[in-house]
Order: structure tokens, then sequence, then C-alpha cells
């Protein structure tokens, strides 16, 4: 039975770091890269792996240990399931394993670049993602400037996140964000360019001046300056709806990327959560005992509590089970990611939303017409116009006029949005999508077509970036190239009122004098009772017939 010691691999730049999580305990079977602790320096928090699989005998280490490369963690009886040779070109046993997770190298940091175009008194200094180690594509969960901000060295100006460690990355000069070249949910990889600064201060950027460069620091430190929410982090997998973020709340949470990355599979918030850990550090167990608070409904989120309880009480009777196969063959599939996580957003708000729907009718006779010969006139520039960017105009004039269905609740307030971001739900090979249209206010139908049009090729392909999903104010599920008559949409939380539109179709309308052959279209208004009521509804309907009737009237 052969006995081997894992230990502290190459961790790049540092002596010593401090062990903050202890993942696994004598008797647990590791498997080869499963982690075994969190360790934090003044840098970064990352997982370290073992090297080999097993089962744990001995752990060596204990929460707040210093350890170094060669440390031994823990040691392992090789002889159980699990096992595996150690890594290639590791042949001894106990050699650490390879490549560690480390979050930073020593290697250096590239120097921030002039870029062209800073001709004058100012330079246009370009921050660029300095050596982060082994990873790549390491997301962006966190934008910590914007245009106009002034930075100084030091400064951390994104936050990034891999499943194995989070790391702020620092700006290299000083500066005023002329261009922030990276938005939330972009993949980051050494070099890539962050930002664009004008340097306006005598400060001069540090890798000309022989300074040495900064270093990402961790994500998870108290450091941080501002935080975003648990809500945020799920965007990047956030599919129907993309949740709005909440206000930031304060600090970033203080944990480790596994629990990070457990609480984000659990979709619990983390700002939201008691550490017990050191210094407040949230734990695994942290995670787990909201997660139990709040599903014997002795606790809530904020975000249930703002739209009015978990729901985990509902005492409903337990889904039917039935054996399937007894009655006939049966194919089993596994629902996609897409499916798995809009399932349970529109269930949420299916379940939470005492939802309405009205169903009206707008003669889009004459817009149809002046649409065809839109399209005639476009036919070489490419770009189709169909009726959903009407709708999207029409709808933003209609929430100019009755504000309380652009808006969200929260708590007992309810917030106005001053902004027209028109979502548009999306079907594609991998179930629904919600891509934003943002600022359709200022857009014109042939930007905006063409807008929908990217947005909808970049979601049949999977391509939209959590950045396209959200921001969202008011969204329109349009059937219309399909088919039907009405249904109810279910609203897109935290928006209050959706749009369903379904194939329009000439029908026999009275004039008062006689029957005249009208195009119709049929809308269906589901909105947030909690909100509006039928009255503002049936009104927002008739403008919106009244618009699409004659679209002159966005003019007004
Ligand atoms: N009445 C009649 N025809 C319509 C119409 C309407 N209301 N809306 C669109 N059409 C026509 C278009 O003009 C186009 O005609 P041509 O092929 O002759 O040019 C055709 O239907 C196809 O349109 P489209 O679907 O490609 O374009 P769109 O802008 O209307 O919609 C998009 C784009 C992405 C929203 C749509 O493709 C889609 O995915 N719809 C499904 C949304 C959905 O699943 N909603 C349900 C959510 S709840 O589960």
């Amino acid at each position: 039975m052969a006995s081997i010691e894992v230990k502290v691999p190459d961790i790049g730049d540092f002596d010593e770091v401090s062990v903050i999580e202890v993942l696994v305990k004598p008797g647990d079977t590791v498997k080869p890269e499963q982690s075994l602790v969190t360790v934090e320096s003044d840098k970064a928090s990352m997982e370290i792996p073992s090297s080999s699989g097993g089962v744990v005998k001995e752990v060596r280490v204990k929460l707040g240990d210093k350890v170094k490369q060669g440390s031994v963690l823990v040691t392992l009886d090789s002889t159980q399931a699990g096992s595996s040779p150690p890594p290639e070109g590791e042949g001894k046993v106990g050699a650490p394993a390879a490549p560690a997770p480390t979050s930073q190298q020593a290697a250096p940091v590239p120097p921030p670049q002039p870029s062209p175009g800073g001709g004058g008194g100012n330079t246009n200094i370009e921050i660029r993602v300095p050596d982060i180690g082994d990873f790549k594509d390491v997301a962006v969960i966190e934008l910590l400037v914007k245009t106009g901000d002034a930075v100084k060295v030091e400064q951390s100006l994104v936050t990034v996140e891999s499943d194995k460690a989070s790391m702020e990355i620092p700006s290299s000069a000083a500066g005023v964000v002329k261009e922030l070249k990276v938005k939330l949910g972009d993949k980051l990889n050494v070099g890539d360019l962050i930002a664009v600064l004008e340097s306006t201060s005598t400060s001069s950027p540090s890798g000309q001046t022989g300074t040495p460069p900064p270093q990402p620091s961790p994500a998870t430190g108290e450091g941080s300056t501002r935080p975003t929410t648990a809500a945020e982090r799920t965007l990047p997998t956030a599919a129907l709806p993309p949740h709005e973020p909440s206000a930031p709340s304060g600090q970033l949470p203080h944990a480790s990327p596994s629990v990070r990355k457990f609480a984000r599979e659990l979709g619990v918030p983390l700002d939201e959560v008691k550490g017990t850990g050191p210094k407040g550090r949230i734990t695994v167990e942290d995670v787990q005992s909201f997660t139990r608070a709040v599903m014997k409904g002795e606790s809530s989120t904020k975000a249930a509590a703002a739209t009015g309880g978990g729901g985990a009480a509902l005492g409903l009777l337990p889904w039917p089970k039935v054996d399937f196969a007894k009655f006939g063959p049966v194919e089993r599939r596994d629902l996609s990611r897409i499916k798995k996580i809009s399932g349970a957003n529109l269930h949420r708000n299916w379940v939470m939303i005492p939802h309405v729907t009205n169903h009206d009718d707008a003669d889009i006779t004459d817009l149809e017409a002046f649409r065809l010969q839109l399209n005639k006139e476009n036919e070489k520039a490419g770009i189709k116009v169909t009726m959903l960017a009407f709708l999207i105009k029409a709808c933003v004039a209609a929430l100019k006029k009755f504000p309380d269905f652009n808006s969200s609740l929260d708590g007992e307030q309810l917030v106005l949005k001053q902004y027209y971001n028109i979502a548009f739900a999306a079907d594609t090979p991998n179930g629904l999508v919600v891509p934003v249209i943002k600022e359709a206010d200022k857009k014109g139908i042939l930007q905006i077509s063409q807008e929908m049009s990217e947005l909808a090729k970049k979601a049949r392909e999977g391509k939209l970036a959590p950045a396209d999903m959200s921001g969202g104010t008011f969204t329109i599920s349009s059937l219309g190239g399909i088919g039907g008559r009405y249904f109810t949409p279910i609203i897109n939380a935290p928006e209050v009122a959706i749009l369903g539109v379904c194939r329009s179709q000439m029908e026999p309308v009275w004039d008062g004098k006689q029957f005249q052959p009208r195009l119709m279209l049929p809308m269906s208004l589901a909105w947030d009772h909690r909100v509006v009521d039928g009255a503002s509804a049936a009104r927002f309907n008739a403008y919106l017939g009244a618009i699409l009737a004659d679209f002159r009237r966005t003019m007004l």
C-alpha cells in the first residue's frame, strides 16, 4: 500500500501563503486535480489540487498554517479507487501537482503602452492583462471603473474569476479612463487590452520607470472597492431573465473561489450570507446553512423578500412520480443549460408575480404597407425590417406615457427607470434567451432592426454575452413569425410587464358603415398586478394600438 505525500506545487511568486480552507478530511476519496486546500496571499486566493488520486490518510495542515512550495498538505493511500499515476514528468511520489493553479507568476507584467493618438500634453496609455499564471479565458465578473474615472497606479480596474481563483487586475499607470475595452462576461488572457487611459498627471507608467508593475490582487479580500452582487455574478450563465443586479450592498463578499462557485451554482446571493470563518470569511457551511434556512422558510433572500417571500412554504403536493416506461417506450434527454436556467427563472416569476393578461388587437394595415416599402428601399443595404422593430419603438412611446410599466419593484418602492432598454425573446435551438436593445428610445427603426438581427444571430449561435442580456426594462415576445392568436407571456422579473404578439391577419373590421379588410395584430400584455392595474393596462394597450395604427403619433 503506497503512501503519497501531496505537496504544495510551484505557486509562482509567493513565499508563504496562509491556508484559509481545508477542503478534505481523513477518509475522503480524492481524484487527481481535486482541490485540497484554499490558500491566500495578499495578492490572490487559490485552490491547490491533488497531484494524485487516493484516500486521504492524514491532513497535515490546518487553518491559518503558512505553507510554501514543497510543504506537505496531505498523505494519500494510493491503493484506493480513484488513484491514478502522478502527472506526466512527475515520476516521484509526492511530487507537486502540475501545473498549480497559481493566480500569478513572477513573470513581468507588460508595461503599459502609449497608444497612437496621444499627441499634445496627454498621452494615451494602454493597460493590458498582466501575466496571470496558468489561467486562460478568465471571465470578467466585475468592472470597477468606468469611462471618465481617474485611476491611480495599483487601483483595481476589473475582477476576473476562473474556477480556481478570483483576482483583481490593477492599473499599471495613473490617468483618466478614456475607454474601457472590456465588459462583464468577457474572457481575458495575458496581454488583452483592458482600458486606455489618458495620462494627465506627471506620473509615468510604472513599467517605464522601472518600478515593479502591480500584480493582480485577491478579489475576495477586504481591500475590494466596489462589490458586485451575487446576482451580477450569475449573469454569465443567466438566460431568461438575466436578473437585474440590485444595488451594491457593501463589501465584496469575502469567500474563496470554490465557495463563490458553490454559492453561484445554488443561486445563493453571497453578499447576504454571514461569514463565520476567520475575519468573517464565508465558508461552505455558511452557504449551506443559509440555503437550509431559506428552504425551511426561516429566512429569505433580499430578492425574495422584495417580491413578497420565498414561496418555499406553498404546501403543495409533491410532484407526481410515474414510471412512464411501464406504459410504453420512452427516451430520456437532459434539459439544455439554457432551459435549466430559464426554467428556474420562469417558475419563480410565474409563482411569485400576480400576472394578469390583457388582450387587444392593433390595426397595422398602414404600418405594414410602410414596412414593405421600407424593405424595398433598403433591399440593397441588406437591412430587413420586421414588425418587431416598430413594436419596440411603439412600446417605448407607450412606456414614456405610462412610466409604471417601465419600473421594477424594490420592497415597498417602485424604481422608475428613465432609460428604455427593450428586451426581446429569441427562440434558439438550445432554448429561450432574451437579448436587450439598449436605449431603444434613441435609435431609429433601421438601427433597431440591424441590432436585433445581430443579437438574434448571436443568440442562435450561443454567443450572447451577459451584457447583451442585461439591463432590460420591458420585454416583447413575438410569435408573429410563427403563428397563433394570443398567449400569456411570463413577466421577465424584475420587469413588471411583457408584451406578447402573434401573427397578424386580415380581418373584417366594421368602420361604422361597412366591413373593411384590415390587417390586425393580436397583442397580449401581461402585467404585475402589484404595480399596475387593469385600467392602466387597458389604456397602455389602447395607446399602443393607436400608435401602431398611425405611427406619426410617436412624434407627438
Ligand atoms: N405577423 C405576421 N408576420 C410576422 C409577424 C407578425 N406579427 N412578425 C414577424 N412576421 C414575419 C416577418 O415579417 C418574417 O416574414 P418574411 O419571412 O416573409 O420576411 C417572418 O415572420 C419571420 O420573422 P422573424 O421571426 O424572422 O423576425 P422577427 O423580427 O419577427 O422576430 C425573433 C425575431 C428573434 C424575435 C424571432 O425569430 C423569434 O425567435 N421569435 C420567437 C420568440 C419566442 O419564442 N417567444 C415565446 C416566448 S415564451 O416561450
